[in-house]
């Protein structure tokens, strides 16, 4: 076993490179360095406790999963999971032994536990959760929006670990009159105008068991700039809730007024969380549950296959329902297949897919659709809105059989 303060120490003295700048060079180029998108190109570049990730910004790092790695199995290996920052002044040097979590506001007992305080608590426990970014894939829409130019790596599936949230909140002893919990982290803004990322759930959601305090990540701690040492893990939820380097946890009894709960992150008020192209919404909400997504993941747009019986895999999820079914069309959209579905991780997990389809000579376009077992399923085409998030439309894939 390493040390724990010399292990955050050795962290600290890579992300110290990574503050300077230095230190981090471009690696080769990927196949999707060069999205299908204007200004689209992004390098591929090594952060410390992360192989070459497809880089969106460097100040704060925002890191994309080469799609490939999708193509590895259901869990997202945590060197090859998606980095997402708001703010540039990210910690740098984090001592496990003198990290507290603090919880206060509307509680009897005000609390700050040592992360072997939390580690000692009664009901660890393990969830597989896919954490999907509210604007993985945005760059694919039409028209454009402004935010992050995403490709699809904005999405991963891990093994975390933790107590649940629940625990904490009943040994500070919630208030008669609570509504909401609100969640804070170590990352601060560098310009004192900019508003500290902060986010709240209602406290029925932040009850739910299923939300955890996590330390672990697919066995391990918890990479860095996953948020080391400790995060927040919202099954089924948009990534913005899952709040890294998490310290402070407040609850409320009235709703939380910050800048990204009040203003970011909110989709329009209706069923289909859409509005006509360019309009702006007539109401918000905060955004929710992650939606219903497939993916084909063995063969990449433009790919050449022997004709014949070709295998195609991939991954599908939702925001917690979990997935009844995938089909397949390798007509564009004329004739569907069942796919067989894969090992069942739970269902917040990324749930695995596979097909052999017989492709005749010439040109196909692949499409997959899951439904999950809520009776949801993916729209023909992804449905727009201002901020460009919970994108789902049917994805297709174009190949070519010989
Ligand atoms: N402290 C902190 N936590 C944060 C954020 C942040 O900017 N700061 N971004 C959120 C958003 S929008 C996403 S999508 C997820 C991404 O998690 P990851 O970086 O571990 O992939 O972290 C969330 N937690
Ligand atoms: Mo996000």
């Amino acid at each position: 076993m390493t040390d724990p303060a010399r292990r955050a120490f050795l962290k600290s003295a890579a992300l110290g490179a990574l503050a300077a700048g230095s230190g981090l060079r471009p690696a080769w180029a990927g196949e999707d360095a060069q999205l299908p998108f204007g200004n689209g190109e992004r390098p591929l570049v090594a952060y410390p406790g992360k192989r070459p990730l497809l880089q969106t910004t460097a100040r704060p790092p925002q890191l994309e999963t080469p799609f490939a790695v999708f193509d590895e199995g259901a869990i997202t290996p945590n060197d090859a999971f998606f980095v997402r920052y708001h703010l540039a002044d990210i910690p740098l040097e984090i001592d496990p032994e003198a990290f507290r979590l603090t919880v206060g506001g509307h509680v009897e007992r005000p609390v700050a536990l040592s992360l072997s305080e939390l580690k000692a608590l009664p009901g660890r426990t393990e969830i597989v959760a896919v954490n999907q970014c509210s604007g993985n894939s945005r760059g694919f829409f039409e028209p454009r929006m402004a935010g992050g130019q995403l490709g699809n790596g904005a999405m991963g599936c891990a093994r975390w670990t933790g107590v649940p949230l629940r625990s904490v909140l009943d040994r500070a002893g919630v208030k008669a009159g609570a509504v909401q919990v609100a969640f804070n982290g170590l990352d601060r803004p560098v310009l004192p105008e900019t508003p500290d990322f902060a986010k709240a759930l209602t406290l029925d959601q932040a009850g739910d068991g299923a939300v955890l305090l996590a330390w672990g990540m697919n066995g391990e701690d918890l990479p860095w700039l996953n948020g080391y040492p400790l995060r927040l893990v919202v099954p089924g939820y948009y990534g913005t809730y899952w709040v890294k380097h998490l310290d402070t946890v407040t609850v409320l009894d009235k709703p939380f007024e910050g800048f990204f709960m009040k203003t970011a992150y909110r989709i329009p008020d209706n069923p289909c969380a859409c509005t006509e192209p360019g309009q702006a919404a007539a109401a918000t909400v905060p955004i929710g549950r992650l939606n219903v997504r497939s993916f084909l993941t063995n063969l990449a747009d433009g790919a050449r296959v022997t004709a014949g019986p070709v295998s195609l895999r991939g991954i599908a999820f939702d925001g917690g329902s979990g997935i009844r079914t995938v089909a397949v069309s390798t007509d564009d959209g004329a004739t569907w297949t069942e796919a067989a579905l894969g090992r069942d991780l739970g269902p917040y997990a990324f749930r695995p897919w596979s097909l052999t389809a017989a492709l005749t000579p010439g040109a196909h376009a692949i499409r997959v659709r899951a439904t999950a077992n809520d009776g949801s399923s993916q729209p023909t085409a992804s449905r727009w809105n201002p901020s460009g998030y919970m994108r789902n439309g049917v994805e297709t894939t174009r190949v070519q059989a010989a």
